[in-house]
């Protein structure tokens, strides 16, 4: 039985999707190419194309989301859909698609929150070194600036999805292109410049005066000493600084704290590595920190660390072959799974505390944080149509609805949380994982690209019923 039934007035209950991850038509009307599609097409896990069809099939998606109580939905933009080529001319055709896309959400009065970066570098950015490169992050100016101009429609922008999982899964587990293993220098060189990347596309649309808000999201976890043992303390602490406080420093406070940079160099020391910040960049991220107007935080898992001082090993269950995974980081720490937590079949700790703790944390510790919103959280299942057609999720709808009831004690407790976003609106295929790992409220016959809307799905049309009472 759920325990969340009703949800605050003007409170955002949205969805979320990705451009690469629903899209498909990775070769229609002149798009180019992206480094998954690169990648994948070398190594064949899985195909890109269909994925959810959502490039045929948005007014249908849209559609559904609305009749199932959203009232917000998260997207992005392929770059490369929108210029094919990095430096050469936009490509109309998908200026019309997004603005029709973005019309259709708004006709049916869902509000768009739109990412112009969820992992999709261009093939030719990631040649030329993808965020380590700063011409690159010239040419995400430039980027940026065309759509805030372009798409006046949109009041919601986020810059850059999950600034983190991207640099760990290209340079440290490998997962992502460009495949490299704990390179820690680039891990962390590309963080930074993503901070300044985001930073000066904020600035640009301040000096836009545009009627908007924009902010970046970053997938924050909780980390908790898996003992009282000083050495797993100070663990805990190292591993918060590479995948929190970094972040939240740069892109809230506008500066790195001395006691960050302190954890910081012990990681990158620890790695024989090192980390280039030019004096402009933190003139950028101090200017950009108060013009961030949300804050959009990605929530999914907590972890427990211990100290580790051997070889960096990531484990990746990328098959849902429970306790297959492990993650162990050079002078960091290591991941410890604990008997009393559940886990998803990925081996994704199931933690709703942490998600309040890093909430209240935020507050205590980047008190002047605009309106958050939580732009992803949600659950991985194997699923299959019954015979009925319908998909018994109740497992997801207990997942989300256990963290909804985290949101809204925390904003008792006096956050200024705005939304959530389940992440999926519909199946999508997962980037590392492929196609069995599903999250959506909508289950996507991948065959035929049929949806059937399933219990969550219901679930979550109540709860949009209550924003309306
Ligand atoms: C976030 C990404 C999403 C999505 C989700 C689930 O990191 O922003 O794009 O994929 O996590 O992760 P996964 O697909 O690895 O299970």
């Amino acid at each position: 039985m759920a325990r969340v039934k009703t949800l605050p007035k003007g409170f955002y209950l949205g969805a979320a999707t990705a451009a690469y991850q629903v899209e498909g038509a990775t070769q229609e009307d002149g798009r180019g190419q992206n480094m998954w599609d690169v990648y994948l097409a070398k190594h064949g896990q899985y195909s890109p194309d269909p994925a959810s069809d959502f490039y045929h099939r948005y007014p249908e998606d849209i559609a559904l989301a609305k009749e199932f109580g959203l009232n917000a939905i998260r997207l992005s933009i392929s770059w490369v859909r929108l210029f094919p080529k990095i430096d050469g001319p936009v490509n109309e055709s998908a200026v019309a698609y997004y603005h029709d896309l973005f019309k259709t959400c708004l006709d049916y009065g869902i509000t768009p929150f739109v990412a112009l970066h969820h992992f999709d570098s261009p093939q030719e950015m990631l040649e030329e070194g993808d965020w380590l490169n700063r011409k690159n992050i010239d040419r995400f100016i430039k980027y940026a600036k065309f759509c805030f101009l372009t798409f006046p429609e949109i009041k919601n922008w986020f810059t850059i999805n999950e600034l983190i999982s991207l640099a760990s899964g290209q340079y440290l587990g490998g997962q992502f292109p460009p495949n490299h293993h704990f390179n820690v220098s680039e891990a962390i060189q590309a963080e930074h410049n993503m901070l300044v990347a985001h930073a000066r596309a904020v600035i640009a649309y301040h000096d836009l005066n545009l009627p908007g808000r924009i902010g970046c999201i970053h997938a924050l976890k909780t980390g908790y000493p898996n003992s009282n043992r000083i050495e797993d303390i100070q663990a805990c602490k190292r591993y918060d600084a590479y995948n929190n406080r970094f972040l939240l420093d740069g892109t809230l406070l506008g500066e790195y704290q001395s006691e960050t940079m302190q954890l910081l160099q012990e990681v990158l020391q620890a790695n024989d590595a090192s980390l280039t910040i030019l004096p402009e960049d933190l003139a950028i991220l101090k200017k950009a920190a108060p013009l961030n107007g949300m804050f959009g935080m990605n929530y999914y898992r907590s972890e427990f660390v211990r100290e580790y001082h051997g070889e960096s090993i990531d484990q990746f269950n990328s098959t849902g072959k429970k306790g297959t995974s492990a993650f162990k980081f050079k002078g960091v720490g290591e991941f410890v799974k604990r008997p009393e937590v559940p886990t998803t079949d990925w081996d994704w700790n199931i933690y709703p505390r942490g998600l309040f703790d890093m909430l209240m944390r935020i507050k205590r510790d980047y008190p002047t944080v605009p309106t958050i919103f939580l732009t992803e959280n949600g659950m991985a299942l194997k699923e299959q149509l019954n015979k009925e057609k319908i998909v018994d999720d109740s497992r997801r709808i207990d997942f989300i609805d256990q963290h909804l009831e985290q949101v809204l004690k925390a904003r008792q407790a006096g956050v200024n949380i705005q939304g959530y976003f389940v992440w999926s609106l519909q199946d999508q295929f997962s980037w590392a994982n492929g196609y069995n790992k599903r999250y959506g409220l909508f289950y996507v016959d991948f065959e035929t690209q049929k949806r059937y809307p399933k219990k969550s799905a219901y679930w979550f049309k109540q709860l949009g019923a209550s924003l309306e009472e």
